[in-house]
């Protein structure tokens, strides 16, 4: 296999909490996987990445992880995780593992020892400060809203949490710390994994000074923070390399010039990132909490942006449009009624056919919606439920807030996996943790398998395009018709081949003259393809990747 045997790779998100229960807890489980492999290598994904399954109290869905050495019991145990890291290879895919090293749960050992007394060798894994005039140290704040420190009245001294309350900051500063977490990986590592996805991995170096921010939320102050390339090329060396570790790092609000120090193969510290801009095109003002359309154009120039400049900085982009944390693409960015099986595959095409490895998260291969809740009680996240709480305290109508929530919130990627159209979905013969979308009865795993020109077999489509072409692994990409309201255009080429990409994003026809001769169709969502190429009349969704030479 080469180092890079990830570059023509599709991997596939798993989130095992609304996956497939197999014990009738209402809750996803290793089982529930183990049960749906051949679903998986059917689909033709290369590489799994599971969601957090260690030991945790759930508070985040398992980003709160009280024993990194451990399996949540609800999941199952460490015998079903080998075993299904076991199956998942006999079948020929990888698995990678999500880890959570920016922060612990304040249930984790090292943080009750760190909070039993300000001289426990433990103090120092976690970030303490000194109220400053009877106060929080800075102005910080959370994520989830509020501030990022929250005080212990044991020691008087405040603690830093960037996420939950519950959710406390590791010190990286500390060397000790650092080879703890070195062992923690290596632990995985030797357990025959393939690979991480690192959460939030771009927030661990911290600004010591620790200022207020005059103009922001504190982001600037720990974001590809002073000494991140240093850490992270640190647990390179001694936890990735040795065990060829494929590795991708979540990165919070971060750069292009970081991703390309991040993921440059001579630096040794990552393969590639997931960055988060072409996902705040529909944040007003950089406010996610605010229903708004999305910005086309934007949307159109910021994946080119990272095309262009990762292709030309030697860097590595990891491709999607869903994960746990955001709404559903066909909601989001296509039409999830009229031309719903249109839409999600001229989506899928945008993103497949660009530079980089391609997630696909898991119900996005069936076009899965958000499902539209109408109460706060149907919303478990618990982002969404204290931006509830925060936009109630703005004064803001209740409806107001739901119609904000049915379009933003994580919980609309969390709804169970829709396998068929029995009861929940096909989901658990339980109480499901969350309601599934109403619509599995249409939308549903046994329908698309049944049918030929299915969203789920688009997926499989595009997926075997990315092994037999090389133009969409190595390709120079090139943006068309950059202002063109409806249209979002892009050329690959390679040697003497050349692909042209024409997605129509609306639900409107539209003409276009395209500049390419002589092409085959390689894939198109429509039964009989626009004519062309040359001047071409688009049907709504219409998407069309023509290859010429
Ligand atoms: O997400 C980081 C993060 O900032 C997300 O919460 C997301 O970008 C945000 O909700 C968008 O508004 C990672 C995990 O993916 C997420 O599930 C965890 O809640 C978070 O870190 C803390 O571990």
């Amino acid at each position: 296999m080469s180092e890079a045997w990830w570059k023509k790779s599709t991997i596939y998100q798993i989130y095992p909490k609304s996956f497939n229960d197999t014990t009738g807890n209402g809750m996803g489980d290793l089982q529930g996987i183990i049960e749906k492999l051949d679903y998986l290598k059917e689909l033709g994904v290369d590489v799994l990445w599971l969601t957090p399954v260690y030991k945790s109290p759930q508070k985040d869905n398992g980003y709160d992880i009280s024993d990194y050495f451990d399996i949540e019991p609800a999941y199952g145990t460490m015998n079903d995780f080998q075993q299904l890291l076991d199956e998942t290879h006999k079948r020929g895919m990888k698995l990678i593992m999500d880890i959570v090293i920016n922060h612990t749960s304040t249930e984790h050992e090292w943080f009750k020892q760190a909070a039993a007394s300000k001289d426990n060798p433990y103090r120092d894994y976690y970030i303490w400060k000194n109220p400053i005039d009877g106060k929080e140290p800075n102005n910080w704040e959370s994520k989830f809203g509020g501030s990022a420190w929250q005080y212990d009245e044991k020691s008087g001294q405040y603690y830093l949490h960037l996420f939950d309350v519950t959710q406390a900051d590791l010190n990286w500063e500390n060397p000790e710390l650092r080879e703890k977490l070195a062992e923690v990986t290596r632990f995985w590592a030797e357990k025959g994994i393939d690979g991480f996805r690192l959460d939030v991995i771009n927030l661990i170096s911290k600004d010591q000074r620790f200022p207020n921010d005059s103009t922001g939320d504190g982001r600037k102050f720990y974001t590809d923070g002073p000494r991140v390339h240093k850490y992270l090329h640190e647990i390179n060396q001694e936890a990735f390399a040795p065990y060829n570790m494929m590795t991708v790092g979540e990165m919070s609000s971060t750069n292009l010039e970081n991703c390309i120090l991040y993921t440059k193969p001579e630096r040794n510290e990552l393969d590639m990132t997931f960055q988060f801009h072409h996902l705040k095109v529909d944040y007003p003002n950089g406010e996610k909490w605010t229903k708004a359309p999305f910005d086309f154009v934007e949307l159109k120039n910021i994946l080119s942006h990272w095309q262009t400049g990762m292709h030309e900085g030697g860097g590595w982009n990891a491709l999607f449009w869903c994960n746990h944390d955001q709404p559903r693409v066909v909601s989001r960015f296509g039409d999830d009624q009229k031309y719903h099986k249109e839409s999600a595959k001229m989506l899928a095409t945008t993103i497949h056919m660009m530079q980089g490895t391609p997630y696909i998260y898991q119900g996005e291969e069936l076009g899965m919606t958000n499902p539209g809740f109408a109460s706060i009680d149907q919303y478990r996240d618990v982002e969404s439920l204290n931006a509830y709480e925060n936009l109630k305290q703005q004064g803001k109508p209740e409806q107001e807030i739901l119609e904000i929530l049915q379009q933003k919130s994580r919980d609309n990627a969390r709804t169970p996996m829709q396998w068929s159209d029995e009861e929940n979905a096909g989901f658990t013969t339980g109480t499901p943790w969350i309601e599934p979308a109403p619509n599995y009865n249409q939308i549903n795993a046994e329908a698309e398998r049944q049918n030929p020109s299915s969203i789920f077999n688009h997926y499989q489509k595009l997926i075997e395009l990315r092994k037999k072409y090389d133009i969409i692994t190595y390709g120079d990409y090139q943006l068309l018709l950059a202002d063109h309201p409806q249209i979002f255009a892009y050329t690959r080429e390679w040697k003497n081949e050349k692909l042209m990409v024409v997605n129509n994003f609306y639900g409107e026809e539209v003409s276009i003259e395209l500049p390419i001769e002589h092409a085959d169709i390689l894939i198109s969502n429509y039964d009989h393809s626009a004519k062309g190429p040359g001047n071409i009349t688009l049907r709504p969704y219409e998407s069309v990747v023509y290859y010429g030479t």
